[in-house]
């Protein structure tokens, strides 16, 4: 075992981690102190929220239970989100709630038990919320109605495992950022690579690469190119060049750039027909034979809002050179997001790169930490979830459809499915008045349910929803395993505080409603977290041993703190092979090739998804009572709605607000200033923020980031004002396309205007209901 040098833990401090990184923390004169990771080259300020955060008003400190569920008993009920809580003792709510699963299991069955619980809850492997909670129910019930996909990649990860192959193979096992420093001559970057979204990474870690590696490559002489709304996705290092291309239209740019290397004849011809299948028959589309329209850039400039010049120019420099096309995840939350995923292979395999050193096609690069870098040789230490057996699932962002229509039809992947009747809702670790769209239509989903129950560790929107809430700990409140599939640190989490309150591990929650359910013995196999912990840490011990390499025992690895592990080659993976030799190691697509034309999808007659990409207008464009592109993207000062109360979260704000950025003309023709409130509205809703003006930004386009916690002035209201400023109060509960059902929540439409109302005060991180005492834990 590599022992890390003393500095990357300094003394007196304790190690742990976080989805932003690896980190220590110590109590000080009575503050928790954070450390990053002594071996981090560019650490990220995420950490910074968890001082303030830890002991909160906004944790909860005891079980709740909503008063009119206590009193009425379980059933649809309106009141969630506007009702009192009673606090209840421990024995108390598990007695109840085992009896309400009983009732819902031995009435309804699992098929009534919505239990997809997405989110990403904490790196801690073990109290991996979503695993604990899939596993009580698997064991509970035989399983319950799933989720698949996530809202990350929704569109992406249905469309290219039928157009290029292994969703992983393409986002993981590609090109790596070592290979962008030494040999990647253009970067084209569709929503750019920003820095903030490279912070993070499930399951923590502990080398933030990506501004060393783009500065390497500038160094160079590599050329970044930045298509998007917003200047800062690419940051200072990269020295970008800046497209500011309309919204949700870069199939029609990437389209338009592909025509001209055919019209030009610069394409490569002998790639395509080695590589690809269906080129024939796109390329009639492209050039204008199948429809009488030439996807040129003539056609492509009104529409993206650049010059026809422009785009000649752009695709003339692409070719011939060492050129890497991403897109970022972005770009697929929107309408037809399969659309621009497909459309920038084809462009890619058009170029002729795909499977070169630091060339082709690498989906989603530097949206997440875990992209771009080589993969660890031994497995992760990761809690079996048992199995399901109930089968019937949802794509995650159909969670509001599926609630409001049971019974109802709906196409997925080429099926026809059926929503069920859920009557139960679990949820632990994650937030879905963080990451669900129409926030008030999702209000009249949760509605609908008997029961809705949450853990959580702070008083979230979704937890005030809810008729049963369970104070979970957090991180720093006990022992885990920090680890992600392509970061090469094992991180021995310990614990540096008590559970604040009352609040209880997730494992420890559902272990002893285990046992109200007779499940106990098959949920916990008899371990202590602590034996867990070292029995997922002998799977990674067993490999290494396997691989001949120095494989401590789990109490030398709790010691030291931290472990270094063997990671695989660069090697270029699955898309290297592919290319050096085609037949003996072919794409896992039906064709074993790059799929231009795919028969599969064509076959699913998806009037919103055709057989090949192509130029599908969005419905949600601006008009006059909704002139703007709202941008709904990745906050820069926390992970998502996650300790949104924390210091660095809240030095973020303006006057307590969430700040929106837009262009100072589009501001000036409202009558807008720098600092001004102002109040962001359409059909769906409205919420206040903040604004700060830049040039920086695309005129036209607003930039909302996600994650402050929804806050209604009126919650009494249908669509009360958000006065803190939740994006998803404006976006569409819409899925991409009737092929992947994903989450669209990137882009909607708005209108803005001055606020000048008087100011209504931010109670977000206020727990709910007058009558809950908060003792404050003292360490
Ligand atoms: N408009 C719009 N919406 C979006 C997006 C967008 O681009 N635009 N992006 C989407 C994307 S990509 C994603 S991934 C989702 C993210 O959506 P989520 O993953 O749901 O967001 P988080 O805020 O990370 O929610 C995690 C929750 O788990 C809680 N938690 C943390 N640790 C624990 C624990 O140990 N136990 C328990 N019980 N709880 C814990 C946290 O307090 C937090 O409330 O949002 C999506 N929503
Ligand atoms: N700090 C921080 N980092 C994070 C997260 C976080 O919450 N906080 N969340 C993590 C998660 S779960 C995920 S899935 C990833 C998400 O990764 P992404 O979805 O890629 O991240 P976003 O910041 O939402 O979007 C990136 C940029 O895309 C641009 N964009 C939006 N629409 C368009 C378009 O139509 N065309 C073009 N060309 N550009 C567009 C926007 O300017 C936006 O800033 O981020 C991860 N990283
Ligand atoms: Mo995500």
């Amino acid at each position: 075992m590599s022992k890390l040098p003393p500095a990357a833990i300094p003394e007196g401090f304790k190690p742990h981690s976080s989805h932003w990184g690896v980190f220590s923390a110590a109590w000080r004169d009575g503050k928790l102190t954070v450390a990053p990771h002594g071996g981090d080259p560019d650490p990220n300020g995420i950490i910074d929220n968890f001082p303030e955060a830890i002991r909160h008003k906004a944790r909860i400190a005891k079980p709740m239970v909503r008063r009119g569920w206590l009193e009425r008993g379980p059933g649809p009920d309106r009141r969630r989100g506007r009702d009192e809580y009673v606090e209840m003792e421990w024995d108390a709510v598990l007695d109840l709630l085992g009896a309400e699963l009983i009732r819902v299991r031995d009435k309804h069955g699992a098929g009534a038990v919505f239990g997809g619980s997405y989110g990403w809850s904490s790196a801690g492997r073990f109290h991996h919320a979503q695993s604990q909670v899939h596993r009580f129910l698997n064991f509970a019930y035989g399983g319950y109605v799933a989720s698949v996909n996530s809202y990350s990649s929704g569109a992406a990860s249905v469309i290219i495992p039928h157009t290029f192959g292994g969703y992983e193979d393409m986002t993981k096992h590609n090109v790596t950022w070592d290979q962008i420093a030494e040999h990647t001559d253009v970067v084209l970057a569709f929503g750019g690579m920003a820095l903030k979204n490279s912070m993070v990474a499930g399951g923590g870690i502990s080398q933030h690469v990506e501004r060393g590696a783009m500065q390497r490559a500038r160094a160079r002489g590599c050329d970044f190119l930045l298509v998007g709304p917003l200047r800062s996705d690419l940051p200072e290092e990269a020295g970008a060049e800046w497209i500011a291309n309309i919204p949700n239209t870069d199939t029609a740019l990437m389209l338009a750039l592909t025509h001209t290397l055919v019209a030009d004849g610069l394409h490569d011809r002998a790639f395509l027909d080695r590589y690809t299948v269906g080129w024939p028959v796109f390329e009639r589309y492209l050039m204008g034979e199948a429809d009488g329209q030439a996807k040129d850039a003539d056609w492509a400039a009104p529409i993206t809002g650049l010059s026809a010049d422009a785009i000649r120019a752009l695709a003339r420099r692409l070719a011939g050179r060492r050129v890497l096309v991403t897109v970022a995840h972005a770009l697929q939350r929107a309408e037809h997001g399969e659309q621009p995923v497909w459309m920038a292979g084809v462009l890619a395999a058009a170029l002729g790169q795909i499977g070169l050193p630091g060339g082709g096609y690498a989906y989603a690069l530097g949206a997440i930490g875990y992209y771009g870098r080589r993969s660890n040789a031994v497995p992760s230490p990761t809690l079996s979830q048992g199995r399901n057996r109930h089968g019937n699932y949802i794509p995650v962002a159909r969670i509001a459809d599926m609630l409001l229509n049971p019974g109802k039809e709906y196409r997925y992947n080429g099926q026809t499915r059926t929503y069920p009747d859920i009557r139960l809702v679990y949820w632990a670790g994650g937030n879905p008045f963080h990451h669900h769209q129409d926030l008030n239509r999702l209000r009249r989903a949760f509605a609908q349910v008997d029961t809705l129950v949450v853990h959580e560790l702070a008083w979230t929107a979704t937890a005030r929803h809810a008729d049963v809430v369970l104070p979970a700990t957090m991180t720093l409140e006990r022992e885990d395993i920090g680890c992600s599939s392509h970061d090469p640190l094992l991180v021995a989490m310990h614990r540096v505080a008590e559970p604040f309150g009352q609040a209880r591990d997730d494992y420890d929650i559902f272990a002893d409603l285990s046992e109200r359910m007779d499940t106990r013995d098959a949920f916990t196999e008899g371990r202590t977290t602590r034996e867990w912990l070292a029995h997922l840490y002998e799977r990674t011990r067993e490999s290494l041993a396997a691989q001949g390499l120095p494989a401590p025992s789990f109490e030398e690895f709790w010691e030291a703190g931290h472990m270094a592990l063997p990671q695989n080659p660069d090697d270029g993976g699955p898309w290297r092979a592919f290319r050096e030799d085609p037949v003996a190691n072919p794409l896992p697509t039906p064709s074993g090739r790059i799929e231009v034309f795919s028969e599969t999808i064509a076959g699913f007659n998806e009037p919103s998804c055709p057989g090949h990409p192509a130029w599908l207008p969005p419905e949600d464009v601006p008009r006059a009572e909704a002139p703007l592109h709202l941008v709904a993207n990745q906050p820069a000062t926390r992970l998502h709605s996650q300790l949104d109360f924390g210091g660095h979260s809240i030095a973020s704000k303006h006057r307590g607000r969430e700040v929106a950025a837009m262009h100072p003309d589009d501001a000036a023709a409202r009558g807008i200033g720098d600092g001004d409130v102002i109040r962001l509205f359409n059909a769906r809703g409205a919420c206040l923020a903040a604004i700060r003006l830049s040039d920086g930004v695309k005129q036209g386009v607003i930039q909302l980031q996600t994650g402050a916690w929804y806050d209604p002035a009126d919650p009494e209201e249908e669509t009360p004002l958000c006065v803190h400023g939740n994006p998803n109060v404006l976006t569409r509960d819409v899925g991409t396309s009737a092929l992947a059902q994903g989450c669209t929540g990137q882009l909607t439409t708005v209108e803005v205007e001055r606020f000048t109302g008087n100011l209504p005060p931010i109670r977000a991180f206020d727990p709910p209901g007058a009558a809950v005492h908060h003792p404050v834990a003292a360490e």
